[in-house]
């Protein structure tokens, strides 16, 4: 049994950005086959680790900056099914980077929400940059960055975790271990410690937590953000959770993970798993439930319509977002 459940209305909500992030999800990679998409990138199985993560935080005054796989994560910060309809079609309109940039570089500046770079781990770089910023200018914001395990073996990570400690920063590391990077599996590419431990050497504290679990998650980076925000210093979570797709729509993961292995995977899906408990504990009925689905097939449905009936861009906005206004070449 669990201690503190959160108000009904909350716990809605996290069924609902879960199941609507799956929704969009799967129409992504439906597009992906009708090559209407031309990359598709996928957070499925990770919605639990980042709807708990992104509820944690002060939704508008907080800063997320995400990395590829945190489309969930952007929804429940606030983007909608059209948004990420509209950047995966490369639309003018796209809010992420006005068609400019890959399906994966989610942004949308009045919701705290910053594009990051093809590169992993590069983003855990902005993140602390933002804090020394915020730091700074006196404002209490928390930055949260998100990354997969295998981004921890890049000097970036190293130099993040570095200078946060140094200024005690208020930045939270999220990780969402899944066990791999694209083929590579974690034992190949972190070492022998984990990525939780790993924060020992910065002297700052690193958590581990089941990231199946949302009302786990919700609950760590709840009291994490609580500590940093008061001055404690940054904070490294782990959140040991599995991607239940392929990489991406230019991957073939039965090369590298055996079938049993995602099968025992999707048995334990995070969405399911949380459906579950919610009619359980009678805090959701099949009938709110329905309603739910019912509405996010109707928004990822209009969404997709909608994204999909803007006109291309021109050859007028070629220098888009490319340039500063006024240099165009
Ligand atoms: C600097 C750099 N090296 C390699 C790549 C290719 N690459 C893209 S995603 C990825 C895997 C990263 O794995 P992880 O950090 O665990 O995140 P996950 O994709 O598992 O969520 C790699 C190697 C890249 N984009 N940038
Ligand atoms: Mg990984």
């Amino acid at each position: 049994m669990r201690e503190k459940i959160p108000p009904l209305e909350t716990l809605h909500q996290m069924y609902y950005y879960m199941a609507l992030s799956r929704a969009i999800d799967t129409r992504l990679w439906q597009l992906g086959r009708q090559g209407k998409a031309h990359f598709v990138i996928t957070p499925a199985g990770h919605e639990a680790a980042q709807v708990g993560a992104a509820m944690a935080l002060r939704q508008g005054y907080d800063y997320f900056v995400p990395y590829y796989r945190d489309m969930t994560m952007c929804l429940a910060a606030g983007m909608t099914a059209r948004d990420m309809l509209l950047h995966v079609r490369g639309a003018p309109e796209d809010p992420s980077s006005g068609g400019r940039q890959m399906f994966g570089h989610f942004s949308r500046r009045d919701l705290n929400i910053v594009s990051g770079s093809s590169s992993v781990g590069s983003q855990m770089l902005h993140a602390v940059g933002l804090a020394l910023a915020f730091r700074n200018r006196g404002e209490d914001r928390v930055t949260l960055t998100g990354f997969g395990e295998g981004a921890t073996s890049e000097g970036d990570w190293h130099e993040a975790m570095n200078f946060a400690a140094i200024h005690q920063l208020r930045v939270i590391f999220f990780c969402e271990n899944n066990g791999y990077a694209i083929s590579v599996p974690a034992h190949l590419e972190i070492g022998r410690v984990g990525v939780a431990d790993k924060a020992a050497a910065y002297g700052m504290p690193g958590i581990r937590v089941d990231g199946n679990d949302i009302l786990a998650v919700y609950e760590t980076v709840s009291a994490a953000h609580a500590q940093t925000r008061a001055g404690g210093g940054p904070i490294l979570i782990e959140a040991m959770t599995y991607r239940l797709l392929p990489h991406s729509n230019a991957d073939d993961d039965s090369k590298y993970r055996a079938s049993e292995e995602v099968q025992a995977a999707r048995a334990r899906d995070p969405i399911t798993q949380f459906s579950t408990w919610l009619k359980d504990q009678q805090l959701m009925s099949d009938a709110e439930q329905q309603t739910m689905d019912a509405r996010i097939t109707q928004e990822v449905d209009a969404a997709t319509e909608y994204a999909y009936s803007r006109p291309e861009p021109t050859e007028e906005l070629l220098y888009q977002h490319v340039y500063a206004p006024g240099r165009t070449a």
